[in-house]
């Protein structure tokens, strides 16, 4: 028994004392292994009479115990001690100014979506956001768009695992849900705008699986397609900074406006790799809009008979590679400094209506 807890007491003080992970498991083999010490022991209970070992029996699996609890308590205790000497190894002081040598600069996305809050704040617009895994209700139900309805299926959803509670969530594949929130929240007049992420099972060199979307929504008593027409136009003009263009409204289909509409831009393309807008026989595609549905008003909780609205929405990626020039969507996100270097924008050069979106 003496030899029992001699032999305890000197491996817990070699475990406490095991500088690395490497000498905590020669002490591990050592003790525990197929010939270790503590092993040994427990391979002679098989010769102790039954006697012996009632009383053996007990304090050798307490040895056994003891010394395996303490090894996975240092381990831990040196996990702990190696991750602090790497976070103090690694750590960065972001107050330090930058190096000359490596100049920082802004991504396309970032300069257009500052361009386009920009333009809509000039028009009285406010900036709301939503979050990117959305509740399947307001991605959809809400919007007009109820489970196994077919308008489902025009937008490629990924589906995510339950968030603690009962309700089913996507990661938003628009920025709509954006205008239920608002609409639950706030009374009209509502005029706001909503940039963000937004996600559907699409790639290729046009489609992203992570893309970007404006949204705007103006909700108050008399607003008509006129209201829609010109905020579209005013925009357009603004963000491609040109004084006149031609737009052109095409019927469509979104089960959350009525009527619906899409749009185009008249462009020029006859010139391979370069767009001119305002002239030319093409047209470009902008996005889609409409007046928003009576009962996307009434499930937010907004009357139909006094207010009605309009609200459109862009995709944000496309629009910087139309004004940009950028011909692939994926190399958005590669995160290839060399790209970035070219279609990047200096990072103190910040927008303003008056002294140019883009210089
Ligand atoms: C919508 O998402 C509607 N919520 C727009 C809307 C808002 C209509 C308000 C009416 C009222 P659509 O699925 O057409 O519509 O997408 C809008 C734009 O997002 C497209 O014109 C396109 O520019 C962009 N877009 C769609 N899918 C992708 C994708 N995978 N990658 C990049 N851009 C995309």
């Amino acid at each position: 028994m003496a030899d029992i807890a001699k032999l305890e007491s000197e491996l817990l003080a070699q475990i406490a004392a095991a500088p690395d992970e490497a000498a905590l498991e020669a002490l591990r083999v050592s003790a525990l292994g197929k010939k270790g010490s503590v092993s040994e022991l427990m391979k002679s209970l098989g010769t102790m009479s039954p006697e012996e070992r009632k009383t053996q029996g007990p304090l050798l699996n307490g040895l056994r115990d003891a010394v395996t609890g303490a090894i996975a308590a240092r381990k831990a205790a040196l996990g702990d001690i190696a991750l602090n000497a790497r976070l103090a190894s690694e750590a960065i002081d972001v107050s330090l100014p930058p190096r000359p040598e490596s100049q920082g600069s802004v991504h396309p996305i970032s300069q257009v979506l500052e361009e386009i809050t920009l333009i809509f704040a000039d028009m009285g617009f406010a900036v709301a956001e939503g979050p990117d895994i959305e509740y399947d209700d307001y991605n959809f139900t809400k919007l007009n768009i109820p489970p196994d309805h077919p308008a489902r299926q025009m937008q490629d959803t990924f589906y995510v695992a339950p968030q603690g509670d009962e309700s089913a969530h996507v990661l938003r594949t628009h920025t709509s849900p954006v205008q239920v929130r608002t609409m639950l929240n706030h009374q009209p007049p509502i005029r706001i705008i909503s940039p963000g992420r937004t996600y559907r099972v699409d790639s290729d060199a046009t489609h992203s699986p992570m893309f970007h979307q404006v949204e705007a929504l103006v909700v108050d008593r008399g607003i008509h397609l006129g209201h829609l027409k010109w905020t579209v136009e005013e925009f357009c003009k603004a963000f491609f900074e040109i004084d006149t263009i031609e737009l052109r409204a095409r019927p469509s289909f979104f089960p959350f406006t009525e009527p619906s509409l899409e749009w185009d831009m008249r462009c020029d393309r006859s010139v391979p790799g370069q767009i001119k807008f305002g002239t030319g026989k093409d047209w470009l595609e902008l996005g889609g809009s409409g007046m928003v549905h009576p009962r996307v008003l009434a499930n937010c909780g907004i009357d139909p008979a006094r207010y009605t609205g309009f609200a459109f929405g862009f995709g944000l990626d496309r629009m910087a590679m139309l004004k940009y020039g950028i011909p692939d969507i994926r190399s958005f996100f590669e995160s290839d400094l060399r790209w970035l270097r070219h279609y990047g924008f200096a990072a103190l050069d910040i927008p303003s209506l008056d002294g140019g979106l883009s210089r």
